[in-house]
This record gives C-alpha cells, structure tokens and sequence, in this order.
C-alpha cells in the first residue's frame, strides 16, 4: 500500500476503542483512551496519536497496567479533588473527576485535581482544553521517568515532565499550550529512530555525555531540558509539585519502578483550574476582554499562537478525515487482528 488512508475521528476513534476493549481493558476506559489517541490524530500530534496504541499495547502485554481499575474519585468538600486511578490509565480517571473539578473550582476561585497511582502517555492539551471549554483556565503537569539529565549534568535523572496551560477565549479556541520540558519529547525521537533520520542538534548527548544526533544514540544516553537551565528548573517543580508534593514517584522512581523506558511509567498528576471571573470579580473587569486584547496584540504582529497548527490540522482533519500513512494505517489493521 502506498496511499494515505483518511478515516473519520469517529471511525478511527471506534478502531482503536474495539482495539483496547480486545486486550481486555474496561469498556469506559478503551474509550477514554480511544478519545485521546484520535483526538491527536486529529490535531497532527504524531508523537501522541495513533504511535501510542502499541506502547500501550506492550504495557498491557507487560501487566502493568491494571485493566479493569475503576477510578475512585474522593472529594472531601476541600480546594484538592483526589482520584485514585488504581494502576490504569489516567484519562479515564480524569474524565471521571472533571465535573467534581469545574463545581468546586466554580464555587472557590481555586481548586486542585489530583490523579494518584496512573499511567499517563497522553497530551496534556486535551485536559486543558477539557476545561477551558468550560471557562476555566487551568495548568497540568505530570512527571514522567528518568530520561532527561538536569542542565550542567550528563545523566537522567528528570523525567520529559509535560506543561500544559489553558485559557479560554470567547468565541474562540482557546489559548494553549502544552510542552515537554525537555527539547523534544521522547516519542518525537522514537518517531526519529524509525524513520532513520537524525534528530537536531541540541536535543540530547550520548552515554558518554557528547552532543548526538542519533536518535538511538539519544535514548540510550540523556535528553536534554529546554531553554537550559530555566527548563531544568520548571521541570524539577513539576518533579516536585506532581511528585513530591502527593507522595506519588517522581521520574526516578518511576523508572526504578517500572525497569526500562519500554514500558510507560506509573505516577501521579496535578491539574490546577482556576475561575477567571471570581478572581475578577472585585475589579470590576472582564478578564476573558482583557486576556483577549493581550492575545489579539500578539497575533497582530504575526506572531504564532501555540496551538494554531493544531486547531488548523483538527479543522483540516474534521473537513477531510485523519489522514494515515499506509505503515500507521497497516499497524492499526495488525492491531485490530490480534
Ligand atoms: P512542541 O514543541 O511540538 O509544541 C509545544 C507547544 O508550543 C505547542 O503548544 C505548540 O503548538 C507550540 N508551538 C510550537 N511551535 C511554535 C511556534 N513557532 N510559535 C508558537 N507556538 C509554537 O511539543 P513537545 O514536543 O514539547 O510535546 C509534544 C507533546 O508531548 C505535548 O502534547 C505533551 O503533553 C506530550 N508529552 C506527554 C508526556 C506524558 O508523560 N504524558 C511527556 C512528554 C510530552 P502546536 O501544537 O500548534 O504546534
Ligand atoms: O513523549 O516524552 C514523551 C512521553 C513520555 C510519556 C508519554 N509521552
């Protein structure tokens, strides 16, 4: 085969529901999962879209991942909603606790979601968007395992720690972005790994602590954090705040955990939301005005918007269908076999 093979979100999310419910995960979370990896698809997010079915795949072939855990959500009427994901994925956990989130962070300004004992292979924008859809803005972090040396040192210690910030706009989508905090994410080079082409300069050094652009070459030896040490620093408060702060692994012990970086690490969340209009409240402005006239300034002189490629690919897609490449579109069929 060497067309492209264009799916609908709705099909394609379909497949890959049909493909986690036959490994025998829990109907409510193949399709939670099924959710995110279409929803990356969609938006051109190649390192998070149909490439993560076999690695939750070999996770699940593992057993390490608890397949049929049913989130328990604890709200004890406090600023932290707590659900426990008992070992299974995080998406389904978060979907799970998201309405509890947006009642108490509409009821006090402020309020935490905290996801313990997860597995988290997602993007973190589609949490943020969630939310923003909902007029909160909001800040999600998660550690990750140790792949990633802290700026000045050669050896891995952080994990690739994803950032992601939400904001909503009216009328709009909203203001978002989501990054790892090292230069590129660790499926950004495996995607690099299997195409065989070299990875930029700057994203990692070898065993030996040398610059490299051999992307196998990279993920045995460390990435490196983005922005030097000022992403060494936001990525060791993630460490810190998702970690160390609720007791659950930091990226470390993840690794320590779990043995390799084959399988995808266990740990915790934080997701931050915030009401926009009850921090307000006092001032007399709108803030959704005002954030806009910030956001509308910044475009105005050219620049990009984060998440302005992937609103025009989702736009692209929606119109078009999800474009697959006859190797993603044969995997998908080999999965849909097993
Ligand atoms: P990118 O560097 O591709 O993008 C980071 C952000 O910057 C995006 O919001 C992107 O928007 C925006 N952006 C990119 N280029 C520009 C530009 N020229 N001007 C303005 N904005 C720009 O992301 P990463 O490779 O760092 O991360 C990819 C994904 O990996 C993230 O979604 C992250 O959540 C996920 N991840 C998840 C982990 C986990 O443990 N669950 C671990 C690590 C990463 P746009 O998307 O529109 O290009
Ligand atoms: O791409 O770095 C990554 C990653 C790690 C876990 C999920 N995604």
């Amino acid at each position: 085969m060497t067309e492209t093979v264009t799916l609908t979100f709705d099909d394609l999310k379909g497949r890959i529901q049909r493909i986690f419910e036959m490994a025998g995960v829990r109907r409510e979370t193949a399709a939670a999962v099924a959710r995110v990896i279409a929803s990356g698809e969609r938006d051109a997010c190649k390192s998070h879209g149909v490439y993560r079915i076999e690695g939750c795949l070999r996770v699940l072939a593992a057993g390490k991942v608890v397949l049929d855990a049913v989130p328990q959500v604890h709200d004890a009427g406090t600023s932290a909603i707590e659900v426990d994901a008992g070992g299974g994925f995080a998406n389904v956990a978060f979907e799970d606790a998201c309405d509890a989130l947006v009642a108490r962070t509409r009821e006090t300004g402020l309020a935490a979601l905290v996801i313990r004992d997860c597995l988290h292979f997602s993007a973190l924008w589609y949490e943020v968007e969630i939310l923003a859809g909902h007029g909160l803005a909001s800040l999600s972090m998660c550690p990750s395992y140790a792949t990633v040396a802290p700026s000045g040192g050669q050896t891995p210690l952080l994990g690739t720690n994803p950032f992601a910030f939400g904001w909503p706009r009216a009328g709009a989508f909203p203001y978002v972005f989501d990054f790892a905090t090292s230069v590129a994410a660790r499926g950004e080079i495996e995607l690099h790994r299997r195409a065989g082409t070299p990875i930029p300069e700057g994203w990692a050094v070898d065993k030996q602590g040398q610059p490299t652009t051999d992307p196998q070459a990279a993920l045995d030896g460390a990435m490196l954090p983005f922005g030097g040490h000022k992403g060494s620093a936001i990525s060791t408060m993630i460490e810190l705040l998702s970690g160390a702060m609720l007791g659950e692994f930091m990226s470390r012990e993840a690794l320590d955990f779990t043995g390799t970086t084959a399988l995808l690490p266990r740990h915790g969340a934080l997701i931050l939301a915030m009401d926009p209009s009850v921090f307000a409240r006092r001032s007399g402005r709108d803030p959704i005005a005002e954030g806009e006239r910030l956001i509308e300034a910044i475009a105005g002189q050219g620049a990009r918007l984060p998440s302005q490629r992937r609103f025009a690919a989702r736009a692209m897609a929606m119109a078009d269908g999800i474009a697959l490449t006859p190797d993603e579109f044969e995997r998908l069929e080999r999965f849909e076999a097993l």
